[in-house]
């Protein structure tokens, strides 16, 4: 059988996405996995790119709601299978302690699931908790774990600032000097990190895990 190319995998990625195909997402990763793929450049550059796409064609009107689902379970589908080839970091010690969570009023979690397992693999001991998180939950957990990182998802301009409320809350809490915080999301940007005081911006899960070395050893 013919071995798939990288780039191929990735237009088929995107395609896949696109047509809303959950099990074709599947045995996409599958066969990219026995192709010998890295798994982490197929999420990033085809799934991701495909779903980034179906947003804008939802922005459009040319998709719908109900098939956003489904695109984003497809990309799911493929996570499940990729995430477990996601080859363990050498670190013998942990690196440090992140909290990570998706800001409250905010169901998307895959790209901060992406980046959890991301930073898991590296050597970073990590706390998802998971979307639509309060932030007094990130702080309780920041105090609870002694975290020296915590990063937060959004992706809609309404929960944004959910990501200034917690630096606020960290700040209160006595907590702000004690710990990096990390932002990311389609939402965020480095102008909005700058300009809420957050200490890094990630635009895709490996720039994140360098980043969060950097922060955690500064
Ligand atoms: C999939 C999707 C959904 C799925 C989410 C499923 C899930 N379990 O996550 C469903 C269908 C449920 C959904 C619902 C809605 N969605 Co939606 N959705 C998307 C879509 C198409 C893709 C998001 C995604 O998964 N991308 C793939 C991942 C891998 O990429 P990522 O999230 O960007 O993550 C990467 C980086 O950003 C970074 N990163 C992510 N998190 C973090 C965290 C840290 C700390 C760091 C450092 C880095 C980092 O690393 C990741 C990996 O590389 C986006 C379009 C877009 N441009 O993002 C719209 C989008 C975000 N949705 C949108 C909207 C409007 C909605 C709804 C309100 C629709 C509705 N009418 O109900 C609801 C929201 C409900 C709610 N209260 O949250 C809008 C938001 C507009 C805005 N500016 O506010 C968007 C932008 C689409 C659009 N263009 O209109 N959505």
């Amino acid at each position: 059988m013919a071995t798939l190319t990288m780039k191929e995998a990735k237009q088929k990625a995107i395609d896949i996405v696109l047509a809303i195909d959950e099990e074709g997402s599947a045995a996409l990763a599958q066969e990219a996995l026995d192709s010998g793929l890295d798994p982490v450049e197929l999420l990033q550059e085809g799934f991701t790119v495909g779903m980034r796409r179906a947003g804008e064609l939802f922005e459009a009107e040319e998709m719908s709601l109900p098939e956003m689902i489904i695109a984003a379970d497809a990309m799911l589908a493929a996570f499940d299978i990729l995430e477990k080839a996601i080859p363990e970091g050498q670190e013998t010690e942990s690196l440090g302690t992140v909290v990570i969570g998706t800001i409250e009023g905010d169901v998307h979690d895959i790209g901060k699931t992406i980046v959890g397992t991301l930073l898991g693999v590296s050597g970073f001991d990590v706390h998802d908790l998971g979307r639509d998180v309060a932030i007094s939950e990130f702080v309780r957990v920041v105090k609870e774990t002694g975290a020296n990182l915590v990063g937060s998802s959004a992706l809609m301009t309404t929960t944004m600032v959910g990501q200034q409320k917690l630096e606020d809350a960290l700040a209160e809490a006595g907590l702000r000097d004690k710990v990096k915080t990390m932002v990311g999301g389609a939402a965020a940007t480095q102008h909005w990190a700058d300009k809420i005081g957050a200490d890094v911006y990630a635009e895709s899960a490996t720039e994140a895990v360098q980043r969060a070395k950097e922060a955690a050893s500064a």
